[in-house]
């Protein structure tokens, strides 16, 4: 899987990709991603990115032709990307469904924007996507053009050690996760659930899903509406509505 990502602090997109799974996937040659910063592609003698607004008003924004000439030099050096991605409040949530198809591209340029915002028409030209990781305005598109690559890269075959974790995760069926206990078996006076150490493996499954499918309900019940659920997994949920059982 390939990334390009355009920004003027490629040190703090650096230092966000060096460790963890995705900086070992990169350093094995798994992620190929290159960091592009926005200066190298200025003509002036002071690399300048910004310039006052049309219309006037606060703030600068960012002049579009360093973001043209990022772009067709990434096309020329590494091909023509499945997708273009402007990293802003305006635009479309972020989701594991759209992780997973940007997954499914090979590969993808993120544009971070900074100061008062971006000349339209570095949107107009080369976006093809627009994405926001949530409701609430950042300084840049840095950490969010980190948070779509980890999100992106983890679904890459090879990224994760162990494909298994990829399945199970949180979102994985549209579920969250079930709570999770290491040693000691009892800590500040509270004890681990028995089933985990009984080691009935049938158990702890069902245990598992159970409480995954009731964590799911009461706190995020609208992701029912489109989970991956199995027949018993629909039958636990009418007995629980029907019982009037609270999900602790
Ligand atoms: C800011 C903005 C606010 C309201 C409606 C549209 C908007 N677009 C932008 C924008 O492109 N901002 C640039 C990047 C420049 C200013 C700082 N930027 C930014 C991106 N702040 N917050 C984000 C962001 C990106 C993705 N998800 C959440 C926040």
């Amino acid at each position: 899987m390939r990334f390009d990502i355009v920004t003027i602090f490629p040190g703090m997109v650096e230092a966000g990709l060096a460790e963890g799974v995705v900086g070992r996937a990169r350093g094995r040659g798994v992620l190929d991603i290159a960091v592009h910063n926005l200066r190298d592609f200025t003509t002036d003698r002071h690399h300048v990115v910004d310039d006052v607004p049309f219309g006037g008003g606060p703030g600068m924004v960012m002049k579009p032709e360093p973001f043209f000439a990022a772009m067709d030099a990434i096309i020329a050096r590494r091909g023509q990307p499945g997708a273009v991605v402007l990293l802003t409040p305006a635009g479309r949530r972020f989701t594991q469904v759209e992780a997973r198809r940007l997954a499914g591209l090979g590969h993808v340029v993120a544009l971070c924007g900074r100061y008062e915002g971006v000349d339209e028409r570095v949107r107009e030209r080369w976006a093809t996507d627009e994405v926001s990781i949530g409701d609430y305005v950042l300084s840049g598109g840095e950490r969010p053009a980190l948070v779509l690559v980890d999100a992106v890269a983890r679904l890459v075959p090879g990224v994760v050690g162990d494909d298994q974790s990829v399945e199970a995760d949180s979102f994985g069926r549209g579920l969250l996760d079930y709570p999770h206990y290491t040693r000691p078996a009892v800590f500040a006076g509270m004890a681990v659930p028995e089933v985990l150490t009984s080691g009935h493996h049938g158990e702890i499954r069902r245990w598992r899903r159970q409480q995954a499918l009731r964590r799911t309900l009461e706190r995020r019940p609208e992701l029912l509406e489109t989970a991956e659920l199995d027949d018993e997994e629909r039958r636990w949920l009418h007995e629980w509505a029907g019982t009037g059982e609270r999900p602790e």
